[in-house]
């Protein structure tokens, strides 16, 4: 007669992937035989991961200086943020959201360039494409 009983693992606190992403276990089980028989065996256990990180730009504030009459296409700006979480949680893209009603700029969703989409002079009021 085979007796089998169930070794249940719970976890004790909230997990943090950002943390510990992976943990490496060590099951041990015994018989209360004499003398006393043991095996054991390993336990990997992945912690998925959860959103729980909104990205971070580089810096708080980026400043930049054109030239008048800069020609259309030229360099901006780099802006860079990063995400902690992983996968599709850490996927940034990048928008302009306000400040650009007459369209000057455009910003590469994936790499945060920014560059001119127009040619603008210094009064901003004369711009064309
Ligand atoms: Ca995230
Ligand atoms: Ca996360």
């Amino acid at each position: 007669m085979n007796l089998i009983t169930e070794g249940l693992l719970k976890v004790k606190g909230r997990l943090d992937r950002e943390r510990v992403s992976k943990y490496n276990l060590t099951v041990q089980a015994r018989d209360m035989g004499v003398p006393q028989r043991t095996a054991s065996a390993h336990l990997v256990v992945m912690v998925n991961d959860v959103n729980d990180h909104k990205p971070q730009f580089e810096f708080p504030g980026y400043q930049a200086e054109l030239g008048e009459m800069a020609p259309v296409g030229s360099f901006v700006a780099s802006i860079t943020a990063t995400d902690n979480d992983t996968g599709i949680n850490a996927q940034v893209t990048y928008s302009i959201v306000a400040g650009d009603d007459q369209g000057w700029f455009h910003i590469e969703p994936s790499t945060g360039l920014v560059t001119t989409r127009k040619v603008c002079t210094a009064l901003k009021v004369h711009c064309s494409q």
